[in-house]
């Protein structure tokens, strides 16, 4: 299916709150800088790669499940993927259909949230989160002989995985990593240690932030070959970002680039809306904060992709231009711009009047 009208429902307030959080969502009376990339679906957390000379954009698919429960994000009921790809940035966008549906996944229970993807081995893989039937979010994998699905998942999700937001950075030497993580409602914050510890809080204040995770996959990146380590997260000074720090410490969507030689995390900091960058030399960091990538998009969450395209640096996320409901989405597209120092030039995703 190519671009075609579901409806526009105007700006009207997102009042919808994610990850039982309390902070209001962002809304606006501004016009977008972009354009949602399909509209017969609503279409959330875009991944996007450049496989086989074409854009594929690995999206939640976000749907009104009826649940007006909004604990720890249980209005993100979403129950598959579809998967959109372009030959060109602007051009006509197709939609794949269905490449997995939570149906087919033995182990899941409920909510398919940001997944990923990579090409190795002549394969396609989709990680995914998921909660298992305990309600605990895990880390599954599906494959394919085509980018655009079907997949078909594995038995068991990945061991030693766990919360949300997979995204899988392979490096130039073919070394595969998976990051990983989400506060709250992700349930990041249980997993001190890497042992599932369901009473332990979100950090507050000068506590430590609760950090992301990486681990290289094995080879057939069907699963991690070591433990996941924590990914540091520092100020300029060199001090790991704390809880309280909500500008800038880390709550979902990981994301890695590498840009000239430098490894830049990007990641959302929730409550305050923002997607920031932090670079570093290694895959595994550590990864100092450097700034904001993309200021506060209209609804609750904000999910990045960055990719390279026929030559150009492009920013794929979400906003909820479409219903005006933060659990409602849809995902879009606009350049981004690396600076000769290092830095990138931070993205507004509203025109100035
Ligand atoms: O789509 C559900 C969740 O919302 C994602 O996992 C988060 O990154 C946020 O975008």
């Amino acid at each position: 299916m190519f671009r075609r009208s579901l409806r526009t429902l105007g700006l009207s307030a997102a009042m919808a709150l994610a990850s039982g959080c309390t902070h209001a969502p962002v809304t606006t009376t501004s016009k977008f800088l972009s354009e949602p990339l399909v509209t017969h679906l609503y279409t959330a957390d875009p991944a996007a790669h450049a496989f086989a000379g074409r854009l594929y954009v690995y999206p939640s698919h976000d749907i009104d499940a009826g649940v007006t429960d909004r604990t720890d994000g249980n209005h993100y009921a979403m129950r598959d993927y579809h998967i959109l790809s372009m030959g060109a940035v602007g051009g006509p966008v197709k939609d794949h259909g269905v490449a997995l549906k939570i149906e087919d996944v033995p182990w899941a229970g409920r909510q398919l949230w940001a997944p990923d993807a990579a090409h190795a081995n002549g394969r396609y893989y989709l990680f995914f989160p998921a909660r298992d039937k305990a309600d605990v979010f895990r880390i599954g994998v599906a494959t394919s002989d085509s980018p655009a699905g079907p997949f078909t998942p594995e038995a068991s999700p990945l061991e030693g995985a766990f919360s949300i937001d997979p995204a899988v950075y392979g490096d130039d030497d073919g070394a595969f990593y998976l990051y990983f993580g989400g506060l709250a409602g992700g349930q990041l914050q249980r997993w001190p240690g890497n042992t599932y510890t369901p009473a332990a809080p979100v950090p507050q204040g000068e506590e430590p932030e609760a950090a992301p995770r990486v681990a290289r996959l094995r080879p057939d990146l069907l699963g991690l070959a070591e433990p996941a380590r924590e990914i540091q997260l520092l100020d300029p000074a060199g001090k790991i970002l704390v809880g309280g720090d909500e500008a800038r410490r880390f709550f979902e969507s990981c994301w890695m680039h590498k840009h000239a030689g430098t490894y830049y995390f990007t990641y959302s900091t929730g409550t305050t809306h923002l997607i920031c960058y932090a670079t570093g030399h290694s895959p595994y960091g550590p990864f100092t904060y450097r700034g904001v990538l993309l200021k506060p998009v209209q609804g609750w969450t904000t999910h990045q992709s960055v990719v390279r395209f026929k030559g150009k640096w492009y920013l794929f996320y979400h906003d909820s231009q479409l219903s005006g409901k933060s659990n409602l989405r849809n995902v879009k597209v606009t350049e981004l711009h690396h600076l000769p120092d290092g830095t990138i030039e931070a993205i507004d995703p509203f025109l100035t009047p």
